[in-house]
Order: C-alpha cells, then structure tokens, then sequence
C-alpha cells in the first residue's frame, strides 16, 4: 500500500503545459485544429487517405524539438522538481507528444498518445527513435520494408498507450493534478472521474481558464502554467494539499 503521509501523485498534462514555451495548443483560437482539419491529420483514415500529407505535418512539428529552438518551461522544470523532492511515486501522464517533460528532467512519465520523436513500422511494428523527416519512401531500418513507417503517435480512434499502468496509477494516487488540458478528449478527460469516483484523492486543475472537465475537481486555480505550477510544487513540499 502506498504511503499515506506521501501518497502517489498523478499529474496529467496536456498542450498548454507547453504553450509558454512556444509550442501550440490545440483548440485554442491561434491552435492547431484551426489551421488543420483533425481528421485530415490525427486518424487513421487521414492517414490512409493521404500519408504524405500526415508525414508532412508531423515532420513539421517534429522540427522544433530536434533542432531544440523551444525549450521547457518553468512549469516543467517544477515537476521534475517534484518527483525529485516527493517521497512518494509522482507519475506524469502526459498527452503531450513533445519530449518537453524529459528535457525539463520528469522520468517517471507516460506519453499515453505518443512520441513525436519516434515511429513505428506498420509491417514489423518497431518502436524507433527518429529525428528526420519520414516519408512515404521511407524504409524501415528493422525490417527494410518501404512506405510503412508512421509517426509513433496516437490518432483518433486508436487505442491510447499504457491504459493499463495509467488505470493502476489513478486507483493509488493521493493527489491527482490536470494541468493545460482543454478536457476535451477522451479517455484522458475522463480520469478525474475515475479518481473522484474511488474517494481517495485532492483533484486539482491548473489551467489558463476553465476546462470541460472544471466542475469535476475539488480546486481550480487558473492562470498561465509557469506561474501556477512552481507555486503548487512549493505548496506541496512545504505544507501539502
Ligand atoms: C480512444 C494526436 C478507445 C497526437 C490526439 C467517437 C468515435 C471515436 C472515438 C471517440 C468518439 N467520441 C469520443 C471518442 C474518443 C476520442 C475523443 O475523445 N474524441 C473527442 C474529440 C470527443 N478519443 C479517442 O479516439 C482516443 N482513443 O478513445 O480509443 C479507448 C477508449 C478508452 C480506453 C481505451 C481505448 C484517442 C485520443 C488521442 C487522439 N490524438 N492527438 C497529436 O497530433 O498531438 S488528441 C489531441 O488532443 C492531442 O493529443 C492533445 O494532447 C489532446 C488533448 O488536447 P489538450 O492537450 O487538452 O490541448 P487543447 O488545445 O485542447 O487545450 C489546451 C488547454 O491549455 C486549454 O484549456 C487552454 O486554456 C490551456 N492553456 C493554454 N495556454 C496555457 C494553458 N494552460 C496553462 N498555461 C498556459 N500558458
């Protein structure tokens, strides 16, 4: 059983975690979604569709982060401070797919919708690390087939990564923190739910204002993340929640 003086502490993040450090959100006004249709996109018709298209926006997101111009923020430095510092397990559940998280120092993290820096083979389903273009000339260097590699990443209709180890970590956790997500899509907008549901944990949401999911949580503080999110890693490592 986990600690009761310092329970588990599940974090789930979203987009606007990494807004401050230049990287877009979804489904604010200036987001991705109003300059791409989703389901041209994120979905495996999309996909189907038009490959090229899909690698061509994922290579253009991709960019940023392997030639490193945007960097963690404040509010991602805080947690890995708070993993480092906590006694009890912290648990990042991000449906970020930049590798923001790592280089602000979380370890323990799960990208439940994927990597942006890595892809997969449809043919040999090798996980790789990948930080060029891909294409749909590209070659799988496990098993050599052409025209089968696809962003690491999941779309829409697609069974998210890890349920399982997420599901476990949200029946155990004593605090389960939502921060810059818009609470818009599912499953991951439903685990405030779920926790509030088992009874045992503080529900708290840092956003810049009110998600779909606000009602949901015990405390809502709103403003930009770099502010918020330090301010609670102090609050709880010197007088909790
Ligand atoms: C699934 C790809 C089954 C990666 C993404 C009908 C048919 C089929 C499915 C469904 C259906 N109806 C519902 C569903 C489920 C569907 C879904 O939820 N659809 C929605 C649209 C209704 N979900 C799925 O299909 C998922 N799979 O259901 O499989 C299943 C179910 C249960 C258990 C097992 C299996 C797959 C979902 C994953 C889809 N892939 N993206 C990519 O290209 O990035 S989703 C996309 O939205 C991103 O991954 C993103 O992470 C995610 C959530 O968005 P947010 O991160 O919240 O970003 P957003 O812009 O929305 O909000 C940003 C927030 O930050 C805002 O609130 C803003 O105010 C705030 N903010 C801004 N600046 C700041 C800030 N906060 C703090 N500081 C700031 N500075």
């Amino acid at each position: 059983m986990p600690d009761s003086a310092n329970p588990p502490i599940v974090i789930l993040t979203g987009a606007g975690i990494s807004k401050e450090s230049g990287l877009d959100t979804f489904r604010d006004a200036d987001g991705i979604w109003a300059k791409v249709r989703l389901e041209d996109v994120a979905t495996p018709e999309g996909y189907a569709r038009d490959p090229e298209t899909v690698h061509a926006f994922y290579n253009a997101r991709r960019k940023p982060l392997v030639d490193q111009s945007v960097a963690p923020n404040a509010a991602h430095v805080a947690l890995a401070r708070l993993e480092e510092a906590w006694p009890g397990e912290v648990l990042i559940v991000t449906q970020n797919i930049d590798d923001l998280h790592e280089r602000g120092g979380s370890r323990n993290l799960i990208h439940m919708h994927g990597e942006m820096l890595k892809v997969r083979c449809d043919f040999c389903h090798a996980v790789m690390p990948w930080a060029e273009d891909a294409t749909v000339k590209t070659k799988c260097p496990e098993c050599g087939v052409t025209g089968q590699v696809r962003p690491h990443v999941v779309w829409f209709g697609e069974m998210p990564l890890e349920m399982d180890r997420i599901e476990a970590a949200l029946g155990r956790c004593g605090l389960f923190l939502s921060i810059g997500t818009s609470g818009n899509v599912y499953p991951a907008a439903g685990f405030v739910q779920q926790v509030r549901y088992l009874g045992r944990a503080h529900t708290v949401e840092l956003n810049l204002e009110p998600s779909e999911g606000a009602t949901a949580f015990a405390e809502t503080r709103y403003g930009p993340a770099t502010d918020l999110v330090p301010a609670f890693v102090e609050q709880v490592l010197t007088r909790g929640w």
